[in-house]
């Protein structure tokens, strides 16, 4: 499948919100990814991210076969290290942490990567990531040895962004980190958005449905949940298909 991106460019032009699960394959058994896919495919959930930043090696491929065997929605990885690449998706989100100074995380881990990529046939979507200060730290801080950039300095974060895009990021992702304690404000994605001209994703320390609607609201194209997934199974239910937003 190599119309990931395309199709998310339509939906967002036909007015369409999106909805990512993040999936940790740290943190799913084998034996729960049915249930879960179950539950995935009767709510509408869009998009399946699959990643961490702290994930075993050899592990992803066969959860992503399994993901695959219950559902048609697109697999795509999310991934915090090269080992994390498999075959068995259908794309990946081709990050580079430009919120960070750190050169492993902004070109490296991306070189190493291409001898493996090149015998794939994932959909690559550059993804320009920024890890915005949440209140608390994260896995992505301390696995990159970088500083999240301050939430109060919105100027910074709309030039990074940018940024992104004039170097041909097809996305831009605004993570306030997994568990975060504050999600990504409402006045952050709306000055964002303002200024892009490519699909936003938000994600980190989403909830519930009304943060949810919230950062729609502000001008997120697709969000990203994975905790409030992994804790609350009931959190499905307020995402059933009849309950589209
Ligand atoms: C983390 O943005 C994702 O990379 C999702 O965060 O686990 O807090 O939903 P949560």
């Amino acid at each position: 499948m190599k119309f990931i991106y395309q199709n998310i460019l339509q939906q967002i032009a036909q007015g369409k919100k999106l909805l990512a699960v993040l999936i940790d394959p740290d943190k799913m058994p084998l034996d729960n990814v049915e249930g879960t896919i179950k539950n995935v495919n009767e709510s509408w959930v869009t998009h399946i991210f699959v990643g961490g930043s702290t994930v075993k090696a050899g592990i992803t491929a066969a959860l992503v076969a399994q993901i695959k065997a219950h559902t048609t929605l697109p697999v795509v990885l999310f991934p915090g290290d090269v080992t994390q690449i498999t075959n068995k998706a259908d794309g990946i989100l081709f990050l580079s942490l430009l919120s960070g100074r750190n050169p492993e995380y902004l070109i490296d881990k991306q070189v190493a990567s291409v001898a493996k990529l090149k015998n794939t046939t994932l959909e690559v979507i550059p993804t320009g990531y920024l890890l915005i200060e949440n209140g608390k730290e994260t896995a992505v801080q301390r696995v990159t040895g970088t500083a999240p950039m301050p939430r109060h300095n919105v100027q910074q974060i709309v030039h990074t962004a940018k940024a992104g895009e004039y170097m041909g990021k097809h996305l831009i992702y605004l993570e306030a980190g997994s568990g975060a304690l504050h999600p990504i404000s409402e006045t952050i994605i709306s000055k964002v958005k303002q200024e892009l001209n490519i699909p936003l994703i938000v994600g980190g320390g989403i909830k519930n449905k009304n943060q949810l609607e919230s950062a729609y609201k502000a001008g997120a194209d697709l969000v990203v949940i994975g905790t409030a997934f992994e804790t609350d199974a009931t959190f499905f239910e307020a995402l059933k298909l009849e309950a589209k937003i």
